[in-house]
């Protein structure tokens, strides 16, 4: 696995992220790319990584690089990704995989021919006891499930003076909450349970039509510190926040809210699982414990303690009880899982990431959601 070589494709918020936890795992990352040269010889430097590139054909065409990850604006993703496949190289690319789902469903059938790893880093699922989760669900501790609901809530676009290349339709995808923390949510649940969601109905709503956008360009959750100058008025269409009523295949009902002007709520996924034995509760602002509800004896919360957890749990939690573990081990855990994969060389075994498969569904179920938003009726996914 150590000697495997990596480029980063995108120098934002997500790039020096996958390059920190990447190192912790013993990756070598060989090279990265920004927005252009400038940019490129900038995060180089300051990550101290070898190769700035110019160009992301010459990315493409260093036969050193055996792996990309893709951490540039949604738009890119697509044509990013079928290139670098096409170029023989394993894909790990941010959510969302695409911006629609004739681009995902090509993604999905390009990635079964080229026989190699490719992933969507819904790192989220990593958390030692979300791992613990699915495997207390499948266990069968909670027996039938009923219903899962909960939200993903942020509020660092609060404000009309709120900016960043995540708001624009044309850089993101027509629904952005949805899309860009709504699909974790999602891809969380249905990975924990194993059910996969059928139908939505959902109402979202663009609290700002109109924000005030910087005159140059604004990292993502950087509104709060960075001192802004000029602005120019720009039309918003996509959702600051919204509710989506879901219906399970197994028949569980569910809804989902999710915000990014929820005052105080800095990055908060919370869920509540409901089966016919026991109920669970978890929130990533408190992500180290996970309360299991019981109806004939008292709840319990299990702390995240690998002397407590399952072989499954066990097997992304790298620091003993007590010590905390958070947003930047769930990449590490992420990665871990991808790269031993690539480096076992079976790719015909279960694949232990989110892959374009799910990456795809995650676009399906933005599509049907925003259509029923637009439509006011419940709307079926289609199943891809
Ligand atoms: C911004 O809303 C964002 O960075 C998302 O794009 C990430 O996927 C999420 O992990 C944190 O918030």
């Amino acid at each position: 696995m150590n000697n495997i070589k990596t480029a980063i494709i995108g120098a934002g918020f997500m790039g020096p992220a996958h390059t920190e936890a990447l190192r912790r795992i013993g990756i070598n990352v060989a090279g990265i790319l920004g927005v252009d040269e400038a940019e490129s010889n900038k995060a180089a430097a300051s990550l101290g990584i070898p190769k700035a590139y110019k160009s992301w054909e010459a990315v493409l065409k260093d036969t050193d690089i055996q792996v990309v990850h893709i951490t540039t604006p949604n738009k890119l993703h697509y044509r990013m990704a079928k290139e670098a496949l096409n170029a023989g190289k394993h894909v790990l690319c941010e959510k969302p995989l695409a911006m629609n789902s004739k681009e995902s469903g090509e993604l999905v059938e390009l990635a079964k021919k080229s026989g190699l790893a490719a992933g969507v880093n819904y790192n989220m699922r990593f958390y030692p006891l979300c791992v613990e989760a699915k495997n207390m669900v499948a266990a069968g501790q909670l027996g039938d499930i009923y219903s899962i609901v909960g939200s993903y809530v942020q509020d660092w676009l609060l404000f009309p003076t709120d900016y960043n290349w995540r708001v624009l339709a044309e850089e993101g995808g027509a629904t952005r909450a949805i899309a860009d923390i709504g699909t974790h949510w999602l891809d969380m649940v249905q990975n924990i349970t194993g059910l996969k969601v059928v139908a939505v109905c959902a109402d979202l709503k663009i609290v700002h039509p109109i924000r005030k956008r910087p005159k140059g360009e604004v990292e993502t959750f950087s509104g709060k510190v960075q001192q802004i100058q000029a602005t120019e008025d720009v039309k918003i269409t996509t959702e600051d926040c919204g509710t989506v009523l879901l219906r399970f295949n197994n028949g569980a009902k569910g809804n989902l809210w999710v915000s990014q002007i929820t005052a105080g709520r800095k990055n908060c996924l919370r869920f509540e699982i409901s089966g016919s034995k026991k109920a669970l509760y978890w929130n990533s602002e408190t992500p180290n414990e996970i309360w299991v509800g019981a109806r004939e004896k008292a709840n319990d919360l299990l702390l995240k303690d690998p002397g407590l957890l399952s072989e499954a749990g066990r097997s992304v939690a790298s620091y003993p009880g007590g010590h905390n573990e958070g947003y930047p081990d769930s990449f590490k855990q992420c990665f871990k899982k991808f790269y031993t994969y690539i480096a076992t060389g079976d790719f015909n075994a279960p694949k232990p990431f989110a892959t374009f498969e799910d990456g795809h569904h995650e676009i399906l179920l933005c599509e049907a959601i925003h259509k029923s938003h637009l439509e006011g009726k419940w709307v079926e996914v289609i199943q891809g």
